[in-house]
């Protein structure tokens, strides 16, 4: 198959690229290299070394005599350049991860909320016109987030993006099935939920065929494409904005420092290894809708944990590590129970990797290996240069 990975500069982009061109798919990757700016911008870096993607992709050629082809284009404001390539090049399959990604950089000013509402919104919107445009029946993988259903207890097992609705009474009474109802507590999850009505509007109304996937938070850092030379090893954040929960307390606790709980750590998320979340995309492609299927939505998850769940699961195999209760610099719900059914997936044959299974193998190959490279001011303080919301202040320690 001919497959474009938007965004395949990012941290799930680019193994997704890798695998699939492996796996001997002719793989472009569209990407404006924005995730690499947005270091710049924050004075952040991964843990591991990134290096320019167009050494990537030279190293994967010369690995592996295949190659990915790259197109610069910044998907969100160049709307002709993405439709002169979809005109030239007629993609089979188009994943879509070109999105800016993190929770607390959707709400660092009013500038990012508003660039993160408008890039990811035009983003999606550009890719679904651009397709219907030029007549292109390729399927449309979306990655999504499970954070577009909510972080308030529901009380039952999240299934697969639809509810049954009944309304009326007696012989009037109707039955139908419709999209989960989406309640984001954040900027970034209100993009995810947006992008979702406007897959299914372009999937009823024009017949673009899509599967949007509803993502927990993604640990581990390679997969088998990954760890094959240094250079093409995957990110690793860890500051306060890209950084999500694992990362940072792994990455704490191999540093002798105390994990940053922030709140009570009541908070239940879904999670995810980055291994599987190449493999449900990989199933995701390999089990298109037919034409003139309903948008298909799949929860990619493994499994569900709280966060001080998460503190005390690496503090044992860490041996006794600190623990230190921030208040929150987060907008979100105190605490929460959270069930998702990752039926969809298990369907098509997918046997999720646990937490626990392979994080000490983490924080060997990569945490310890990679730790010298560490700027400490970028876990406990707030980015330069960028005007924070007086609730979103970081807390800056010492050390
Ligand atoms: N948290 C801490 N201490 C920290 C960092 C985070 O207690 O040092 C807490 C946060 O307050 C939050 C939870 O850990 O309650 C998760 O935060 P996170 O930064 O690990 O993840 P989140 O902001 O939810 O976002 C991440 C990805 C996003 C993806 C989402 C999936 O950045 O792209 O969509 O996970 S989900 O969580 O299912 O919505």
């Amino acid at each position: 198959m001919k497959i474009f990975v938007l965004g395949g500069d990012g941290f799930c982009g680019w193994p997704v690229a890798l695998s699939l061109s492996a796996q001997g798919h002719e793989v472009r990757i569209v990407d404006n290299q924005c995730r690499r700016m947005i270091d710049c911008e924050l004075g952040s870096d991964s843990l591991t070394p990134i290096r320019p993607l167009e050494e990537r992709l030279a190293v994967w050629h010369e690995i592996t005599g295949r190659e990915i082809r790259w197109s610069n284009i910044d998907i969100a404001r160049d709307y002709d350049a993405l439709l002169g390539l979809f005109r030239k090049e007629r993609p089979d399959a188009i994943i879509h991860l070109a999105e800016q990604r993190s929770v607390p950089y959707s709400m660092l000013s009013m500038h990012h909320r508003k660039s993160t509402i408008e890039g990811n919104i035009a983003a999606t919107h550009n890719i679904l016109a651009a397709m219907v445009a030029c007549s292109l029946d390729a399927h449309l993988v979306h990655l999504s987030s499970i954070g577009v259903y909510g972080y308030e207890t529901l009380g039952y097992r999240v299934p697969d993006g639809y509810v049954k609705f009944t309304m009326g009474s007696g012989e009037a009474v109707q039955t139908r099935e419709i999209l989960h109802p989406a309640n984001p507590v954040s900027i970034y999850h209100l993009t995810k939920a947006q992008d979702q009505l406007l897959l299914e509007f372009y999937n009823k109304h024009e017949g673009v065929r899509v599967t949007d996937l509803l993502q927990g938070t993604v640990w581990g850092t390679q997969t088998p494409e990954t760890a094959l030379d240094e250079r093409l090893i995957n990110r690793f954040d860890y500051d306060a904005v890209f950084g999500t929960v694992l990362n940072r307390f792994v990455l704490q606790a191999a540093l002798g420092h105390p994990l940053t709980v922030y709140g009570s750590g009541g908070q239940t998320r879904a999670f995810i290894h980055i291994t599987d979340t190449v493999r449900c995309i990989g199933l995701a492609l390999a089990n298109p809708p037919r034409s003139g299927d309903r948008m298909i939505v799949l929860n990619q998850v493994a499994e569900t944990q709280r966060v001080i769940d998460l503190a005390a699961m690496i503090s044992s195999l860490l041996g006794t590590t600190e623990t230190l209760f921030l208040e929150n610099p987060r907008d979100e719900p105190v605490s929460n129970d959270l069930q998702v059914s990752n039926a969809g997936f298990s369907k098509l044959g997918f046997r999720s990797k646990n937490l626990g299974e392979e994080l000490l193998q983490e924080i060997k190959d990569v945490v310890e290996r990679y730790a010298f490279r560490c700027n400490k001011a970028q876990i406990f303080t707030r980015p330069r240069s960028v005007t924070t919301s007086p609730s979103l202040e970081i807390v800056a320690l010492p050390g």
